[in-house]
C-alpha cells in the first residue's frame, strides 16, 4: 500500500488540518506525533527507506526502540500538511539504543521532523509504559484560550484543574486525572521534554505557560476530543472571567463533581477536590 492510502496517515493527517482549522496553528505552530502499530507499518513498508542515514534524537528513550512515527515537519505549517503531506511530515524510527532516528518517509524537500522531537518521543515513552502501550499519540498546539488563560491563573495544576473542570460537566469525566502545568520554559530541548513527561506521568495533559498545551491519547478521535474539550472549557473560563473578574454567581460545586463518579464510572483526582 501507499503511505498516503492508509488509515493511520489519513487519520494523521485530519488532525492537522481540525487544527489548523481551529486557529491553533499560527505558521509553524504545533506539531503531532503518532507511534506506528508494527501492522500499519508492514502494510506500507515498499515505500520506506530503511538506508537513511541515522541522526541524534537530543533524548534517550530506550522504552521507544526500534519503533516507527509519523512526525510533522520542523518549521512546516499545519496549514499545509494536508495538501502537501510529502513535504510536511514524516515516518520516522528509532534505533535499538533510544537515541537516534532515520527518517525512512516524507519531508520530500529536506529537513528534519518537528523541533520538539525530543518532548514528543519522552512523552509517547512515559505514556506508552503507562498504559502498556495503549497510547500513541502526542499533541502539541498553541491553543488561544488555554494561552491566555495562563497569563490569569496561577500557575498550579490544582488551580486549573478546577477551574477547567468547573466549566463544563463532562470535563471532569473527559479528564479525570485532571491537568498538568509547566512554568515557561525554553522550547525545543531536553529540559522541557523531562519537565513535560514528568506530569505525563499522571496526567494526559500538560499546559506550557504562555505557549500552547500537550495532549495524549490512544488513537486520533479520543486525542482530538481531548483538546477540544479542554480549549473549549478554556473558552467559556476566558467569558466568565471577562464579564465577572472569575467572580462566578454559581459554579458546579465538589459534591456535585462526586455525584458524576458513579453513574459515569470514573474516579477524579482526589487532590483537586476540596476535602
Ligand atoms: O513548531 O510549536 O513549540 C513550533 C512549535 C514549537
Ligand atoms: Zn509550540
Amino acid at each position: 500500500m501507499k503511505v498516503l492510502e492508509a488509515a493511520f496517515i489519513k487519520g494523521f493527517i485530519r488532525i492537522c488540518a481540525n487544527g489548523y482549522a481551529k486557529g491553533w496553528h499560527e505558521r509553524n505552530g504545533g506539531n503531532l506525533s503518532y507511534r506506528a502499530r508494527p501492522e500499519e507499518i508492514e502494510s506500507v513498508k515498499e515505500e520506506l527507506n530503511e538506508n537513511a542515514p541515522w541522526r541524534e534524537i537530543g533524548a534517550t528513550v530506550p522504552g521507544l526502540a526500534n519503533e516507527y512515527f509519523v512526525a510533522t515537519g520542523s518549521g512546516k505549517y499545519m496549514m499545509n500538511v494536508a495538501c502537501d503531506p510529502e513535504d510536511s511530515i514524516c515516518i520516522i524510527k528509532v534505533d535499538e539504543t533510544g537515541t537516534k532516528f532515520k527518517i525512512v518517509w516524507g519531508l520530500v524537500n529536506g529537513g528534519r521532523p518537528t523541533s520538539e522531537l525530543p518532548s514528543h518521543l519522552m512523552n509517547l515513552e512515559v505514556v506508552k509504559a503507562r498504559t502498556n502501550g495503549a497510547y500513541r499519540i502526542v499533541y502539541h498546539a498553541h491553543c488561544t484560550n488555554i494561552i491566555a488563560l495562563t497569563f490569569a491563573l496561577p500557575l498550579e495544576d490544582k488551580v486549573f484543574t478546577h477551574e477547567l473542570w468547573e466549566m463544563a460537566t463532562e470535563c471532569p469525566i473527559v479528564f479525570p486525572a485532571g491537568v498538568g502545568v509547566v512554568p515557561w520554559m525554553v522550547p525545543g530541548g531536553e529540559e522541557i521534554a523531562i519537565a513535560t513527561s514528568k506530569l505525563m506521568k499522571t496526567y494526559d495533559i500538560a499546559i506550557w505557560a504562555h505557549h500552547g498545551i500537550f495532549v495524549t491519547g490512544p488513537d486520533f478521535d479520543t486525542t482530538w476530543g481531548l483538546i477540544d474539550t479542554v480549549e473549549k472549557s478554556a473558552e467559556i473560563l476566558v467569558k466568565v472571567y471577562s464579564m465577572t473578574g472569575g467572580k462566578k454567581t454559581q459554579t458546579i460545586t465538589d459534591e456535585d463533581f462526586r455525584q458524576l463518579e458513579g453513574p459515569f464510572n470514573v474516579k477524579f483526582n482526589d487532590e483537586f477536590l476540596g476535602k
